[in-house]
């Protein structure tokens, strides 16, 4: 087999007894970065001049296909006004499709986004069993932008082509060749490369050669688009890319491809430049990008959690609980009275049996993780736990007595967790002889639902025990980000001003329902006060009871929350809050709410209140607040301030996150818009000095995160 490649080389051609070999090396992911698209037409050009060659595979090195084109060139390609350095992808797949030979795509892991459209130029595509496909572009606020509107649809048809366009997700093999969009798969232990090459043998000499463009059988059976597009806005909400996606895919049952191609390429551009595309976009490499903590790499300890133990089987104990049985991991979770116990595990045996119900998991799954959950009333079996996590009533005095218990107990190397939502984990880890062990593990409720994992280091938390939990998360199935050690860490200590605002909005004329509504519209998945009513009103009552010493005097705190509280209305778990609840826990709006605020606030005045001022109140104070945290070094990156809101919040990942909302939006308006709110309202709106400091540069907080990062 005779190879022309430089190590470097991103795209190697090899030839062998007739059949060509394509493949492509751009670790990690075989991303269609610039040289890669020039490669792959280089070596088709080459292939179609050698009449020596019968058939041509495209593969992919180390076992991947191609995951798509770069993520990181769109932010050039969107700043420059859609030129790009480098070739055009579809100029590339029109070279394949038209190399006069039979390209093959030999498909191995993944096929995404571009990567699929590419295999799609190609006249056949094989795969492996474990193979997968899709066009994931939506979840980037992008369609296709390389004839994937215009060449699924004719291989899959239109309704198929327009669900995987518009919700993103992949299909394995198996459904992909039920679909028409591969020819063949090969099954576990089949090697891929052997098996297409003998593919491609057979086809070279037995079949005609087709392209993709020009098979329109499949196109005469149309769906009802506008119920798709209903679909996907359901599922999708407020996301643009969905329903520009079945746009383009409409456009295949009455253009021409070569039309058609021209309409997704407007479309596709037009998602480029929007602020949904930035925002998501940001969010996808943020994912990843949360995970990497200064002063931790491969050679940082992490310790091995084989045993865990959880103190509380409250709602939030046996969540995580139920988290250590989902990842396999025996848990025990111990109480201070049966009848407790009891409360909890019937909680736990209940949330099971629900996923059963709903078909997530067989009963057999659910006896097996119940089996992994030991409840038991005393520290049995703790000092064999490579994590304990106390879950229990956020007051500090009972923690710390629980610390120094399981200090005496837990063995030499054992991590040493709090779930608080709020309190210092200094003050818990100055009870212990082991502060370096004493970390924070705040999980949000549901703690089986949520992703979000909030790592909260301590003054003396050692980096390995950090790295323990941050990998720990990601075995759990969360998104685990390092929060500073301040009051409320990074989520809750910016959820205080938002729904302080929220409250003031109401006490000063808004509606209940308008201020919730605001914000629904703006793609929250709650409303601040429903949301309260949801975690249960009580739980910020007893803080701001925890902390009353520590208020300011003078300074404005809300006031009807705390005297619904009074009244015992707690929200959902009371059957009113904010809002009434019916048995399935369907909020109504109380009349008698808002004619109690009025009673209750009758010193402040009442004015008519517009949306754009209830929405810039609530989330510039977020962003406010999110200034500080990052200025203070309480969050490592912006980024994870927004990692925070999207997973523990409900934030919308097409906002991009507080953080990067601003950004879009500018800084130099949130600025202005804070300097009013600081004239109206006092000293609670007196910008962050970096916000300010960022709004007069015409920065934003994105580049403030990496120049820190950089200077770190
Ligand atoms: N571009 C650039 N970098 C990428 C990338 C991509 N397409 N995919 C992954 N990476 C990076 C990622 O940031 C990480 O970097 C490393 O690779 C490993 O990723 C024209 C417009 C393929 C399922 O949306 O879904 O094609 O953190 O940790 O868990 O119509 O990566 O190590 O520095 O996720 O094994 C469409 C996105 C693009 C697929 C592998 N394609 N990628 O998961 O590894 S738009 C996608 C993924 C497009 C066309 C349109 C996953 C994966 P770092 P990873 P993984």
């Amino acid at each position: 087999m005779s190879t022309q490649s430089a190590p470097q080389d991103l795209v190697v051609l090899s030839k062998d007894n007739g059949i060509a070999v394509i493949t492509i090396q751009n670790p990690p992911v075989n991303a269609l970065s610039p040289g890669v698209p020039e490669g792959i037409a280089k070596a088709i050009a080459e292939i179609k001049a050698d009449s020596t060659v019968l058939a041509a595979i495209l593969i992919g090195a180390n076992n991947r296909f191609i995951a798509g084109a770069d993520i990181r060139e769109f932010g050039k390609i969107a700043a420059a006004g859609g030129k790009r350095d480098s070739i055009g992808l579809n100029e590339v797949l029109d070279v394949i499709e038209n190399c006069g030979k039979p390209v093959i795509a030999a498909i191995d892991g993944h096929a995404l986004g571009g990567g699929l459209e590419t295999a799609m130029a190609c006249h056949y595509r094989v795969a492996a069993a474990t193979a997968h496909v899709g066009q994931p572009e939506c979840k980037l606020g992008l369609i296709p932008g390389a004839g994937g509107t215009q060449r699924l649809p004719r291989l899959a048809g239109l309704a198929k082509a327009a669900e995987l366009c518009a919700f993103g997700d992949p299909i394995n093999a198996a459904t992909a060749l039920e679909l028409g969009i591969v020819d063949r798969v090969f099954a576990k232990g089949e090697d891929l490369l052997t098996g297409a090459i003998a593919f491609a043998r057979e086809v070279a000499l037995t079949q005609p050669l087709l392209r993709t463009c020009d098979k329109d059988a499949k196109l005469a059976d149309k769906p009802d688009f506008d119920a798709l597009r209903a679909a996907a806005a359901k599922r999708s909400r407020n996301l643009n890319a969905a329903q520009r996606a079945i746009d383009a895919v409409e456009a295949a049952s009455h253009m021409p491809f070569a039309e058609g191609l021209a309409y997704e390429q407007k479309l596709f551009m037009d998602c480029l430049y929007s602020d949904q595309s930035k925002a998501l976009i940001h969010i996808f490499f943020g994912e990843r990008e949360v995970a990497k903590i200064p002063g931790i790499d491969k050679t940082t300890p992490a310790f091995t959690i084989e045993q865990a133990a959880v103190i509380g089987a409250g709602t939030m104990g046996g969540g995580i609980a139920m988290c250590f049985a989902n990842a396999g991991i025996p848990v025990r979770v111990k109480e201070t009275s049966q009848e407790a116990l009891d409360r909890g595990l019937a909680s736990i045996r209940k949330n099971y049996a629900n996923s059963v119900a709903k078909g997530r998991f067989t009963q057999e799954a659910m006896d097996k993780r119940l089996a992994l959950i030991t409840p038991q009333l005393d520290y049995t079996g703790f000092d064999d736990a490579d994590i304990i996590i106390e879950a229990v009533f956020e007051g500090m005095e009972l923690k710390k007595q629980i610390f120094r218990e399981v200090d005496a107990i837990a063995k030499a190397g054992a991590i040493l967790a709090s779930n608080t939502s709020t309190l210092s984990i200094d003050e818990i880890a100055s009870v212990t002889t082991r502060p370096e062990f004493v970390i924070g593990t705040h999980f949000f409720s549901p703690a089986n639902v949520m992703k979000l994992l909030e790592v909260v280091r301590g003054a003396s938390t050692s980096l390995a025990a950090i790295n323990t939990c941050m990998q720990l998360g990601k075995k759990l199935g969360k998104v685990s980000v390092l929060a500073g050690n301040c009051f409320g860490f990074i989520g809750n200590r910016m959820f205080g001003p938002y729904r302080r605002e929220a409250q003031f909005l109401v006490e000063e004329g808004a509606s209940i329902a308008a201020v919730d509504q605001v914000l629904y519209d703006f793609g929250m998945a709650m409303g601040p006060l429903a949301t309260g009513d949801l975690a249960g009103l009580d739980v910020g009552w007893r803080i701001r009871k925890e902390v009353a010493h520590l208020q300011k005097p003078g300074v404005r705190q809300p006031i009807a929350e705390d005297k619904l509280c009074e009244m015992g209305r707690f929200g959902q778990k009371t059957g009113a809050g904010w809002y009434v609840y019916d048995a399935e826990r369907k909020a109504s709006v109380d009349p008698q709410v808002e004619s109690w605020v009025r009673e209750w606030t009758g010193e402040i005045p009442k004015r008519e209140i517009t949306n754009d001022e209830i929405l810039d109140r609530c989330l510039y104070a977020l962003v406010n607040e999110g200034a500080r945290l990052l200025e203070e070094g309480f969050a490592l990156r912006s980024v994870d301030i927004d990692i925070v809101y999207l997973y523990g919040y409900g934030f919308p990942a097409y906002r991009g996150g507080p953080m990067k909302y601003a950004d879009l939006v500018g800084l130099p308006k949130v600025y202005q818009r804070i300097k009013e709110f600081e004239a109206q309202h006092g000293e609670l709106w007196t910008p962050a000095p970096l916000l300010e400091q960022l709004a007069r540069e015409g920065s934003t907080f994105e580049a403030y995160s990496k120049r820190a990062a950089v200077a770190r």
